[in-house]
């Protein structure tokens, strides 16, 4: 019998087999067939059949497919999902790892500096492309909407990895698609070591822990339902009422008496996590979007919203085998919507785990004890200093006001067109700017005012102020590619357009509101 999300407390599931590593992929020769030509910026749709002719040679030479697979998430009927797969035509193959049990995606793991191919080849009935969540890389590689292609055929990325270390994530991108692609699975985590985080001497092998958070609706065939396409439903975003963690409900972590580093993705449609310990104890964050921190940051509590990651420190070293805790998610105002006088109740949310509502994510037992003594590092990184008085708008930020119009979310009232730039969306090439977010709403919009985790490709960011009504909770140090705004809120983040020019979205990252056009072009001009 499944239990949903509330009802927690349960044993949970092993998880100890989680990321076992892929064998048997050897020498499989060269894929042919359907490969976008690397450089052709016109050429969407055209299939030519080999690897174009480049210079470059790749660490890692994977393909990556979406296709359809089912997986036995419940006892029962397996769960029908759409699933990445990978097979490596040159590289090490612990570089690739599959979650056993999981929808999602395998875990792919690469240095900073070094070089990878991917051949993304569409198996679904729907056009996709994969955008690479917090990479830093040419915006023919970035995985625009524009770059979709059908089933059946392939999408070639080349690009080095140039980020800083850190837990980067990749999904599908297709205009209005996004969420139920996602949704049904297509999601897999992106790692980046660098040296400066192998001096930092952090927990690794399996004390370092990348853990997806997603939530999830079932039919009693074991079936992921996703929204009515109700609009209220919409409006509010997908809410499910069970609590994944890499792809498995009542996710129990075995642990031994030892330092972990927990890496946390929200990979939810729309779910906000509110992340505490069970025990009121402080959480250490160590890490978020764009890697380490300069030195960890101690938070009562931290929010987590779609497409935002966070790094964890937590040690059991002082405690016995057989200690459990848990990681919640506590009680939370969502704002306007839902609330009061919108036809009297929660319409368009999940009736039985809202956004907002408190609940265990997942729970960690000691099973094994181990003399292994590892202190918390006081420095993890070195952050660039990003001047804020650099930026060649300091006296006049560009705006950006989130809004709902006529029942749906704009960016200054414009939704999104594929290949729109509105002239206040044109950056200077080799700048640095100001961009402000406005979650204010006011009057009876401030009835509609939601959170809006706002997400930026092809670039990490640095926040340099919140204004309006400040919650706790964020961790607003280091660098970021994704942050939340909780309705009445205002933020100041300073972007440096340094190289890449060409088209990139912002966007809002949930998903029903990115679907729905609350995403926009900007464009990067050389001269
Ligand atoms: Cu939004």
């Amino acid at each position: 019998m499944k239990k949903r999300a509330m009802a927690t407390g349960t044993a949970g599931g092993n998880g100890r087999r989680r990321f076992l590593k892929l064998a048997g992929y050897g020498a499989l020769g060269l894929m042919t067939g359907g490969f976008r030509p690397l450089l052709d910026h016109s050429a969407a749709g055209q299939n030519p059949e080999t690897i174009p002719q480049t210079e470059f040679v790749p660490d890692l030479d994977i393909s990556l497919m979406a296709r359809p697979d089912e997986v036995a998430v419940f006892p029962g009927n397996p769960t029908q999902v759409w699933r990445y797969h990978a097979i490596i035509h040159k590289g090490d193959k612990n570089r690739v790892i599959e979650i056993p049990r999981s929808y999602l995606g395998p875990v792919i793991k690469m240095r900073q500096g070094e070089k990878i191919r991917i051949r993304f080849k569409n198996s679904i009935p729907e056009e996709s492309i994969i955008h690479w969540h917090g990479l830093h890389v040419p915006a023919i590689m970035d995985g625009h909407p524009r770059y979709v292609i059908p089933k059946g055929q392939s999408y070639l990325y080349e690009f080095e990895v140039r980020n800083r270390a850190g837990t980067y994530w990749y999904h599908p991108h297709p205009h209005g698609r996004t969420g139920p692609q996602v949704y049904r699975g297509l999601a897999g985590l992106f790692l980046v070591s660098d040296e400066e985080e192998r001096a930092a001497g952090l927990p690794d092998d399996e004390h370092d822990v990348p853990l997806v958070l997603q939530d999830r609706s079932f039919d009693p065939d074991n079936q992921l339902v996703y929204t009515s396409g109700h609009r209220m439903e919409q409006m509010t975003g997908f809410l499910g009422d069970w609590i994944m963690v890499n792809g498995m409900p009542d996710f129990t972590l075995p642990v031994s008496t030892s330092a972990y580093r927990l890496r946390l993705l929200n990979g939810s449609n729309s779910r906000i996590y509110k992340l505490a310990w069970q025990d009121g104890s402080p959480l250490t964050i160590i890490g978020t979007d764009g890697g380490l921190l300069e030195r960890p940051a101690d938070r009562r509590y931290a929010f987590l919203s779609p497409g935002e990651r966070l790094e964890i420190w937590a040690d059991f070293s002082e405690h016995p085998v057989g200690f459990e805790t848990s990681l919640i998610s506590l009680p939370f105002e969502t704002g306007g919507m839902g609330r009061g006088m919108m036809m009297g109740g929660r319409i368009g949310q999940n009736q039985s785990l809202p956004n907002g509502a408190g609940f265990t994510i997942f729970r960690m037992k000691i099973t094994k004890h181990v003399k292994k003594n590892q202190t918390l590092p006081k420095m993890l990184s070195e952050i660039r200093p990003l001047p804020q008085d650099e930026a060649v708008n300091f006296y006049s930020p560009r705006q950006f006001y989130l809004t709902m119009r006529q029942m749906q979310w704009s960016i200054n009232g414009r939704v999104f067109e594929m290949e729109g730039v509105a002239d206040d969306e044109i950056v200077q090439l080799g700048s640095k700017e100001i961009w402000e977010f406005n979650n204010t709403g006011g009057g009876m919009m401030q009835m509609m005012n939601l959170p809006h985790p706002i997400h930026l490709h092809g670039k990490q960011f640095r926040v340099i102020e919140r204004s309006g009504v400040v919650h706790e909770g964020y961790v607003d140090e280091g660098w970021k590619d994704t942050v939340l705004l909780m309705p009445g809120e205002r933020i100041r983040i300073l972007v440096d357009f340094e190289d890449y020019p060409g088209m990139f979205l912002y966007h809002c990252h949930n998903l029903e509101h990115e679907d729905m056009g609350m995403m926009r072009n900007y464009f990067v001009r050389e001269s």
